[in-house]
């Protein structure tokens, strides 16, 4: 076992005995919504991971260890603390040897989970290839790990901050299979729709559990993405959320917030001027890929 990693006694029990564990993230706690909804919601999801059939696994790094499945008091304290870096894979080095409490992004996430054994991992939004990137070149690392690390992840598709098309080119050349869960137009997070096809659909977790099965057997490495659109009752209207998404990058844009920064920045923009109702559909849309995901992680255990 790698000595680095610091894994909960009911997720090692869970690893060992061979039952479905569902990796979660910790940076969509402490940078992506406001406590203490963050931390209702983390509690939520893990619950709902374990009424699906899954063990769940939130995965942050502190004490200089990457924590697989962390304590409620945990938990607690990534919802609570300020100043928490937000750690993707070129992070990691410097936060695990300086003792520092770092959240996970999906990149960074996906990579303990692969070392810990862990297949499947859920959470809201990945990050991708940003508006503008053909000057910027903000591309997103969770792209980058997606190609390489055999970790599955759920989303609720990819959020219209970023560039979709692109987003879905790259995905595309770094051979990363899309597959829209039960619909064919790919979803973009706070809305079921988003202009572009999926390029692959499946109508059932056990579908999804043969093709994950078959591309890691064929020894396809990378990840699978797993869009999963957002509940009919809580979608937001696109055309309202796109002039949200316009002032948060001119702000962003005004301010010089740029690196790292850019996602979070535009995100709680976003979550301050709809009033909480971008809040309420993120929050539903994570439980919904809870479910999703551990159904995959169940039926992907079965094969
Ligand atoms: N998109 C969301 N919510 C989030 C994030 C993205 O809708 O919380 C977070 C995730 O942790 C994701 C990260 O991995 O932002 C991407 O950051 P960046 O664009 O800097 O790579
Ligand atoms: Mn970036």
């Amino acid at each position: 076992m790698n000595s680095l990693l610091e894994i909960h006694p009911e997720v090692k029990e869970a690893l060992t005995n061979k039952k479905p564990v569902v990796a979660l993230e910790s940076t969509i706690i402490s940078h992506g919504m406001p406590y203490p909804k963050n931390v209702e919601t983390a509690l939520a999801v893990e619950e709902v991971v374990r009424t699906n059939g899954a063990v769940p696994a939130t995965i942050a790094i502190f004490n200089g260890k990457c924590y697989v499945g962390l304590t409620n008091e945990q938990l607690e304290y990534f919802g609570k603390a300020k100043g928490v870096w937000k750690v993707s894979l070129r992070d990691m080095p410097y936060v695990i040897s300086q003792n520092i409490y770092g959240a996970t992004t999906v990149a960074a996430t996906m990579r303990i989970a692969d070392i810990a054994g862990i297949k499947i991992f859920v959470t809201g939004g990945i990050g991708g290839v940003h508006r503008g990137a053909e000057t910027s070149m903000d591309i997103s690392a969770d792209l980058t790990e997606m190609a390489q690390t055999s970790v599955a992840v759920v989303s609720a598709g990819v959020k219209s901050i970023l560039d979709i098309g692109l987003t879905l080119e790259y995905l595309e050349t770094k051979g990363i299979p899309v597959i829209t869960y039960g619909q064919d137009e790919f979803p973009s997070f706070y809305s079921r729709k988003s202009g572009f096809t999926s390029p692959l659909r499946l109508d059932t977790a056990a579908e999804i559990a043969l093709l994950l099965d078959t591309k890691w057997k064929l020894g396809l490495t990378g990840s699978v993405l797993i869009a999963n659109p957002v509940p009919a009752e809580q979608e937001m209207a696109t055309d309202e959320m796109e002039l949200h998404i316009q002032k948060a990058l001119n702000a962003a844009k005004e301010k010089n917030i740029s690196g790292k920064n850019v996602t979070p920045f535009i995100l709680q923009y976003i979550a301050e001027h709809t009033k909480g109702e971008s809040l309420e559909a993120n929050i539903a849309l994570i439980k919904h890929n809870a479910k999703v995901g551990a159904e995959i992680a169940v039926e992907y255990h079965r094969i």
